[in-house]
């Protein structure tokens, strides 16, 4: 109770809770069944420096979840670990020389000593990195297990490949078709590169979309991703050779209007087509040169051009020969590889027709209209009644796509078909810091697994990892060479390591028994804690990271290694921190970071004033909170005048007026809601009216020692340091806040008084009623109905629409 004359100081107060939290104990999840489970989830972080913004804004929500649902009483999981493995590690030791592993760990300490500091509720004896034997020795496990079940396998793929440093470019290294380091136009090469069949859980990915609680545009995000198109594969004949060439089209409908027939530059009947035709000269330089052009800019190439292969392709319905080209805009990774050409009704078509004067035919009428090909400036690519379509005239063209599907299955020319823009992920890595893929290589038996019991298969440390023509790991004097485990003749390791998307798409598994030793997970865990409820982290992962770690864990359920098939069942994506309306750069000089604010103003204020900014999921501008560095954000002042008033209220013992505990009552249920759906800054508002309350009714005589305890309740999960102590030292309770019992609410008391509901007609203001502010939308409707005022300036009019903003507004709207 001696709080009273302190001032609030939380250079003082932050790490002396941060050494006896530790001492306590205070986050160790238990597991043992005597309280509902929950696993709250931040996406581990990248130790690439210390702690950013954008960590500071993400685990200061997840962090809120984790200590709310420990005060509702849950046994939490709250884990951290970081994801090591990677190319910043590489480019960084290649800059300053120094060893990709002492950079990463020195980098984890640092990020750890700022975690601690900002007094994240994390389980601290969970924590391991991916760079860890013992961690990427089950990384290793499960691409084996992954390859038994034919999930793993190799291919000849395209790469980026940057020809003056010799090395492999991931896509995001490209900018503007040139390689980010040095600059030099890069170019495709072929490798032999290891994939996972994602593509063989396409349907399922789509599927069990139902049963996540994800913000909806992640869902739309990764559905675009998958990209499923229903529609028909069509066979066409080659005329001059009798091959067959399938077509995927979503428009079999339009069968009738092809004028052309397109093949992708690598489609592999290119060559003998063009050599038949005797054009093999001019296609072969087109493709040469698609070649030698970067994967990223071809992709978009919106390009129209085109070479006459000089064959031609026979259309199934109507034995119509079509002349055949070999273009750019035809991608060998869709489909077929091949497209049917339907110049009047596909606007790609429809360019190439006009730049190589093909014909255009109309087999789809447009509702009220009809085309003419002559006047024609762009495709209808809508829907309609099908035109000089043979059997199928008249035939509305929704309708058709299905018949003609079922029709040509008949006819033994196609079948109905279902494509998916997914691929087939790509795991492969030409480089240094990453998990070796257990595979050795043999002249005798070709791809040979490492058994099991040799694994971890360990990453070398005096390695070259200067960028060169092959993985650093090739040019190592010894490490690959190996017996072969099957014949135990020399052989060779694979020297590529695997893509970091691996590492982190099982690392949520990991934290349910991170120290098994004989076991990547202990299933009997895992099913206690997963799936993951709440899981934090940046929209930037809404595709690659969340799709993989799903794949994974439907590879998982497929084995019978866990029991449930989606790893995380509800997630929330923060803003980006950002900086005078644009994103922090260091070519900007606008990089704001977080440690130096949090030494100076405290963790509490750093963390309220992320949660405060506004809704969670949107972006923060720090140059409007805090423009000046040299003055404390504005929270800082809340978190002052709160201190001041749970003293004041601690130090009287007057009896609280019922005002003030109607209100109380009124703040809990309003906070918990905002709570449960992370409306944060909502939440703190709250908790900001309610100080200013107890404040006025100190003033006036009265007390307000229960309510200032709610109240740093209800601030605990989101300002955990200035919470304890008021908690503790001030207000005198025993134990910690963050281990209190959440407040209740009494539903009489939390009751909002009285709102007055506006009627309006046609948007003017005709009554007033006096409801109960808790009034619902059918009461508010029923009320507005019935007032005499209103029926009065409607008459005899109809009430066609009813706009209901329960309790303060009905507004009647009439047909005119
Ligand atoms: C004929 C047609 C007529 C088409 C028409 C569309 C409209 P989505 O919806 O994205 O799945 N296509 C098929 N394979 C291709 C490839 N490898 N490269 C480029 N284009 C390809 O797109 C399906 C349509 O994209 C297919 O339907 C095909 O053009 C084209 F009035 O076939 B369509
Ligand atoms: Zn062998």
């Amino acid at each position: 109770m001696s709080g009273t004359a302190r001032r609030y100081d939380p250079s003082e107060i932050e790490p002396r809770w941060v050494a006896r939290w530790e001492e306590e104990g205070l986050y160790r999840a238990v597991g043992d069944g005597s309280r509902p489970k929950f696993y709250a989830l931040d996406m581990f972080p990248y130790p690439s420096g210390d702690l950013h913004m954008g960590h500071a804004e993400a685990f200061s929500g997840g962090d809120a979840i984790a200590r709310f649902r420990w005060m509702q009483g849950y046994d939490v999981l709250h884990p951290i670990g970081w994801d090591a493995f990677g190319l910043p590690a590489e480019n960084a030791a290649i800059k300053r020389g120094i060893h990709p592993k002492e950079w990463t760990y020195a980098n984890i300490d640092q990020q750890r000593r700022s975690f601690k500091r900002m007094g994240m509720s994390f389980d601290w004896s969970r924590q391991f990195n991916t760079c860890d034997p013992e961690y990427y020795r089950w990384t290793q496990w499960l691409f084996l297990k992954l390859y038994e079940r034919g999930l793993a396998y190799r291919k000849l793929a395209p790469a980026n490949w940057c020809p003056k440093d010799q090395t492999v470019l991931a896509n995001e290294q490209v900018v503007n078709g040139a390689c980010e380091r040095c600059g030099t136009p890069v170019v495709r090469r072929d490798l032999v590169q290891w994939f996972f069949k994602t593509t063989e859980y396409a349907q399922r990915l789509l599927d069990d979309m139902d049963q996540l609680q994800w913000p909806e545009r992640v869902l739309t995000l990764q559905r675009n991703w998958i990209g499923r198109s229903e529609g028909a594969e069509v066979r066409f004949e080659i005329a001059e050779t009798g091959d067959e060439v399938p077509v995927f089209t979503t428009r079999p409908d339009t069968l009738w209007g092809v004028t052309f027939f397109v093949f992708a530059a690598e489609h592999p009947l290119v060559p003998k087509l063009a050599e038949v035709g005797g054009t093999w000269e001019e296609a072969r330089a087109l493709i040469e040169r698609l070649q030698a052009t970067p994967l990223t800019n071809r992709e978009q190439a919106e390009s129209r051009e085109g070479v006459r292969l000089g064959v031609h392709a026979v259309n199934p319905v109507n034995r119509e020969e079509v002349p055949c080209f070999v273009a750019p805009y035809v991608l060998m990774e869709y489909g077929t590889g091949a497209v049917m050409g339907v110049p009047a009704h596909d606007q790609r078509d429809f360019e190439f027709a006009r730049a190589h004067g093909l014909p255009v035919r109309v087999v789809i009428r447009p509702p009220g209209g009809v085309l003419d090909p002559a006047e024609m400036v762009e495709a209808w690519a809508g829907e309609g009644v099908m035109v000089n379509s043979g059997p199928f005239d008249g035939t509305p063209s929704p309708e058709g796509i299905p018949r003609i599907a079922a029709w040509l299955e008949e006819k033994g020319v196609g079948r109905p078909a279902v494509t998916y823009r997914l691929r087939d992920w790509l795991i492969s890595r030409q480089r240094y810091w990453g998990a070796p893929i257990p595979i050795v290589h043999c002249e005798a038996c070709g791809e040979v697994p490492v058994p099991e019991e040799d694994l971890p298969v360990l990453l070398p440390e005096d390695v070259d990892f200067q960028p060169g023509g092959e993985s650093p790991l090739a040019r190592h004097p010894t490490w690959k060479h190996v017996a072969c485990p099957r014949c135990r003749r020399d052989a060779t390791r694979d020297v590529d390591t695997m893509d970091t998307f691996v590492d982190s798409s099982w690392y949520f598994f990991r934290y349910c028994s991170p120290h098994e030793e004989d076991r990547a997970f202990d299933p009997e865990a895992v099913r206690y804690w997963m799936p993951v409820d709440q899981y934090t982290g940046g929209v930037e992962h809404a595709v690659l990271h969340l799709l993989y770690a799903r794949f994974f864990t439907k590879a998982l359920h497929d084995m019978g290694l866990v029991p449930f098939v989606e790893p995380f069942t509800r997630l929330m994506n923060q803003g980006q921190v950002i900086y005078g309306g644009a994103a922090m750069s260091k070519s900007k000089g606008n990089i704001v970071e977080p440690m130096p604010i949090v030494e100076r103003w405290g963790a509490d204020t750093m963390r309220l004033t992320m949660l405060f900014a506004g809704p969670f999921e949107d972006d923060i501008d720090w140059k409007l909170i805090a423009p000046d560095p040299d003055r404390p954000p504005p929270v800082y002042h809340f978190l002052n005048r709160l201190w001041r008033v749970v003293c004041d209220a601690a130090g009287s013992d007057a009896p609280e007026p019922e005002a003030l505990v109607r209100l109380r009552h009124r703040t809990v249920r309003v906070v918990t809601a905002d709570y449960e759906r992370y409306r944060f800054n909502t939440a703190i508002s709250r908790t900001m009216e309610l100080t200013n309350e107890i404040r006025r009714t100190l003033d006036a005589g009265g007390g307000a020692r229960e309510t200032a305890a709610v109240l740093v309740q209800l601030l605990a999960p989101m300002a955990p340091f200035i919470a304890e102590e008021l908690w503790r030292a001030v207000l005198g309770k025993e134990g910690s806040v963050h281990t209190s019992s959440w407040p209740t609410f009494d539903p009489e008391l939390a009751k909002e008084e009285r709102a007055t509901l506006v009627v309006q007609v046609d948007g003017k203001v005709r009554d007033r009623i006096e409801v109960d502010a808790d009034a619902d939308e059918e009461t508010c409707r029923a009320l507005a109905e019935a007032s005499e005022n209103a029926r009065r300036a409607i008459g005899d009019r109809r009430v066609v629409k009813v706009v209901v903003r329960p309790p303060r507004l009905v507004n009647l709207v009439t047909a005119a």
